[in-house]
């Protein structure tokens, strides 16, 4: 038999959609000292699909709580012991910025000078008790599609970043943006009159291995190559892809003797690497030139060509080795 439609609720009785897109999971604080208020406004929040609310009654643990954890709304309450709504607040804003931490002060005392306080303090939004569930529902939605907005613009900004700073295939530096970092670094070690030396590494014989095992091999080996020598440096140090099989790394704060042996470990990690494409096992090998930066003058692009004539001479040499 077939069944008659849902009849549209009453006028003025129709329930917000507490739906987000794709019920995208968020993160919702609740700070009041009255724990049955916190637990009422919980309560309303935890109908918002995705929504997993935390609920604090010690304002001192929930700031410290938020700045841990970045939530994706605070409900806060105005008037509370010790730390109190605004105190609270004002230490939140010291460390997010209104856009990243939507919050919504609550309180009894609906005066201007109340409101206003709160505003300046910077609340992102106001709302009276009692809560009125739909108002803080529809509120709080609104607030957090503004929140994943904002997170997916946030990303799609680091991914534009990442692109134009990074090598594709291997994730190491690209070309320009390795030449400003290291310009930028050998700056500041001529300020603080402080070593750096540049690496630069070239893989040996790797046209066989694209032409034994193809193109797809090679790339997959290349980035083998860029992760295994990211591993093996040091957070601070420069990795970047300067052409073909070419890499550079620049070393701050590092004199040559120190540098040589950053090669040679670099060196020994390659070489003892089997790398495995598609059911082969392969090793590869590289030839390294290090160059410390000599003061006070010297231009990036004549360190580089430095630690090439070096690099150069590790393959007449015989390759697989470091040429300091
Ligand atoms: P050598 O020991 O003298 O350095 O020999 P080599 O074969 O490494 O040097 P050569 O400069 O003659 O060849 C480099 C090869 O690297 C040629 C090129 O096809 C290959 N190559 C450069 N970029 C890529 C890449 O992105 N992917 C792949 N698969 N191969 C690349
Ligand atoms: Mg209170
Ligand atoms: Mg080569
Ligand atoms: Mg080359």
């Amino acid at each position: 038999p077939a069944t008659a439609p849902p009849s549209p609720p009453a006028p003025g009785t129709a329930p917000v959609d507490p739906s987000l897109p794709d019920a995208t999971p968020t993160r919702i604080v609740v700070v009041d000292d009255v724990e049955p208020n916190a637990q009422i406004l919980a309560a309303m929040l935890e109908t918002l699909a995705g929504a997993g609310v935390t609920v604090f009654t010690d304002a001192e643990r929930a700031v410290r709580w938020c700045v841990a954890h970045d939530p994706d709304l605070v409900l806060l309450d105005y008037r509370m012991p010790e730390l109190d709504g605004l105190a609270c607040l004002a230490r939140l804003r010291a460390v997010t910025s209104e856009s990243e931490t939507p919050v919504i002060m609550v309180t009894s005392d609906d005066s201007r000078e109340t409101l206003r306080a709160a505003f300046e303090a910077g609340a992102t939004d106001f709302l009276r008790k009692p809560v009125e569930e739909t108002e803080l529902i529809a509120r709080a939605r609104n607030l957090l599609r503004l929140r994943l907005r904002h997170r997916a613009l946030v990303r799609a900004n680091e991914a534009l970043a990442r692109a134009a700073n990074e090598d594709d295939l291997t994730g190491a530096l690209n070309r320009r943006r390795f030449i400003e970092l290291a310009n930028i670094e050998i700056e500041r070690c001529r300020r603080h009159r402080r070593p750096v030396s540049l690496i630069v590494i070239d893989i040996d014989h790797f046209k066989s291995i694209n032409d034994t095992l193809g193109h797809a091999a090679g790339d997959a080996a290349l980035t083998d190559f860029a992760g295994a020598c990211r591993e093996a440096l040091r957070v601070t140090d420069l990795l970047g892809r300067m052409g073909g099989e070419e890499f550079a790394v620049l070393l701050p704060e590092t004199a040559m003797a120190s540098a040589t042996d950053v090669a040679e470990r670099l060196r020994a990690t390659i070489a003892e690497r089997q790398v495995a494409l598609d059911g082969v096992t392969l090793t590869i090998t590289a030839s390294l030139g290090v160059a410390q930066w000599s003061e006070p003058a010297e231009t990036l692009d004549a360190l580089l060509h430095r630690s090439d004539t070096a690099m150069y001479l590790a393959k007449t040499g015989g390759r697989n080795r470091v040429v300091a």
